[in-house]
């Protein structure tokens, strides 16, 4: 399938999703996370898919919602339509691992599709921020809440606050990514990670990526008995099995389920 505004490529078992809109600094218009969400699906679906990576280009990821879509709207519309609209969401629902690869501009909704994904790997030219408040509004797509869940009160007020941009040492040092890499080596190294997790049996990848993500919502007891309960579950798959016989036999993992 053919897009206007990404790129869909798949190395092995990774698909990469490049969102391709250089004119406009990858500025998410409807189109866009319309595509962006259409391609997130195909590739959930994708039994031959393991791990996902979401990137944009060198000089931006992504500057934020498309303000000349939004600058007409009113109150009455987007509170009808309830935007931000599903396609938004398809990201965040994701069940298989999903790895934003950032190099340049992570801006307002940049920055929020990118904290979307299950961790971020910074190129070291990366710059991440949410400026909505310097256009009169406010982040709409988790930066509020997810920036805050991952760098705490202090950062998170002072970037939504002031509008300032952190670069990617200080994103490093906050928590909002997980490492920075030479801007030129950013996909090689976003796609060995992948392809390192696509190498893996699939539902424990899927399942440690639930349980991770249930730390956000529920009570430290509450996560540790639903960690408990999915370890346990783990114990279901032939792949479990096989992946501690191919400890003690001192072999490479032949897993059932990728
Ligand atoms: N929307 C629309 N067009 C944009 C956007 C944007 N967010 N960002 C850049 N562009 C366009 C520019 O208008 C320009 O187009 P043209 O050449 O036609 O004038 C082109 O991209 C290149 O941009 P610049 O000339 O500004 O490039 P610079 O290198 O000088 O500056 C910046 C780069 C600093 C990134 C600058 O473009 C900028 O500040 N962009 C806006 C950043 C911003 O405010 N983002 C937040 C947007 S609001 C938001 O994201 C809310 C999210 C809510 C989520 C829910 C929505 C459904």
């Amino acid at each position: 399938m053919s897009y206007e505004y990404i790129i869909v490529e798949k190395y092995d078992r990774v698909g990469l999703i490049k969102l391709d809109r250089p004119e406009a600094l990858n500025a998410l218009c409807v189109g866009l996370i319309g595509e962006l969400g259409k391609a997130v699906a195909d590739l959930e679906a994708d039994d031959s898919i393991g791990c996902l990576v979401v990137t944009g280009s060198e000089k931006a990821f992504a500057a934020g919602a498309d303000i000349k879509e939004m600058v007409d709207k009113d109150f009455q519309t987007v509170y009808r339509e309830d935007f931000i609209t599903d396609d938004w969401e398809v990201l965040a629902n994701t069940r298989k691992p999903v790895i934003a690869a950032v190099a340049g501009y992570a801006l307002g909704g940049g920055c929020e599709v990118a904290m979307m994904c299950d961790f971020i790997i910074a190129a070291d030219n990366a710059k991440f921020g949410q400026p909505e408040i310097t256009i009169g509004t406010i982040p709409g797509a988790g930066g509020t809440q997810r920036l805050t869940r991952l760098v705490g009160k202090a950062k998170a007020m002072d970037m939504c606050l002031t509008g300032r941009m952190m670069d990617a040492e200080e994103a490093e040092r906050s928590g909002l990514v997980s490492r920075i890499v030479p801007v030129d080596s950013l996909i090689e190294e976003a796609l060995a990670a992948a392809k390192k997790i696509a190498g893996y049996s699939l539902p424990a990848t899927m399942i440690a990526k639930e349980a991770v993500d249930r730390a956000y919502e529920v009570s430290l007891s509450e996560g540790l008995r639903f960690e408990r309960r999915t370890f346990h579950s783990t114990f279901a798959l032939e792949d479990r099995r096989e992946g501690m016989m191919a400890f003690i036999e001192k072999r490479k993992a032949n897993w059932k389920h990728r």
